[in-house]
């Protein structure tokens, strides 16, 4: 018999490649919640943004939705179409979304009434290290309150407002983790502080 160990064990990995990657492609997507309070100092840091020096994330006490701490994000973006990204997941701690169709994601902010800075974009990273930003629909709104504001949008995973790192192919491998927010200071810039609690994913069944 001709029997080749190596390709036997190429054979066998290749099926057991081909059994994750169905598995992966069938999960069934579940709710899942991003606790701030998981946080700590790894996991937070600004981002490198055009004219954003002088603007802070850190994890705060002060008056936290729940438990002990939210995310208290200091942004100081200069006039001329500037941003600041505020990093709050270099660990990439779960979920992990399969990234499969629609999420229902839902987060508490708390801002002032005189914000002026929008839009707001939701960065994820996917399985690969490709960036995908998700802009935030009227999320200035919400900022614009000082009451802690449930913030709600439907996302679906595979279809961005931008991709870019590692191959840049607009394919969000799973799985995709979320990574950070960028905050876009308008033609004005503008510099304020907003806090953020309680991320939460649901898929959209459509129901
Ligand atoms: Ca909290
Ligand atoms: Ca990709």
């Amino acid at each position: 018999m001709n029997f080749q160990p190596a390709a036997f064990a190429r054979t066998t990995l290749s099926c057991i490649a081909a059994a994750l990657l169905l598995s992966n492609s069938t999960a069934i997507a579940k709710a899942e919640d991003f606790d701030i309070d998981m946080l700590s100092e790894s996991d937070i840091k600004v981002g490198v943004g055009k004219s954003s020096d002088g603007s802070v994330i850190s994890l705060s006490s002060d008056k936290p939705r729940t438990g002990k701490q939210a995310l208290k994000l200091i942004y100081n973006i200069l006039p001329g179409n500037g941003y600041a990204e505020f990093v709050f997941n270099q660990r990439r701690l779960s979920p992990r979304l399969n990234a499969a169709g629609k999420w229902k994601i839902a987060m508490w902010v708390r801002g002032d009434s005189a914000i002026k800075a929008g839009p707001v974009g939701l960065r994820f990273l996917d399985g690969r290290g490709e960036v995908f930003q998700f802009m935030l629909p009227k999320m200035e709104e919400a900022l614009r309150s000082s009451d802690w504001t449930k913030y709600e949008v439907t996302l679906d995973l595979d279809v961005s407002q931008g991709h870019w790192g590692n191959n840049s192919d607009g394919i969000a491998d799973a799985p995709l983790s979320l990574f950070s927010l960028a905050v876009n200071g308008g033609p004005d810039g503008d510099a304020g502080t907003i806090y953020v609690d309680d991320i939460s994913f649901e898929p959209d069944t459509g129901k």
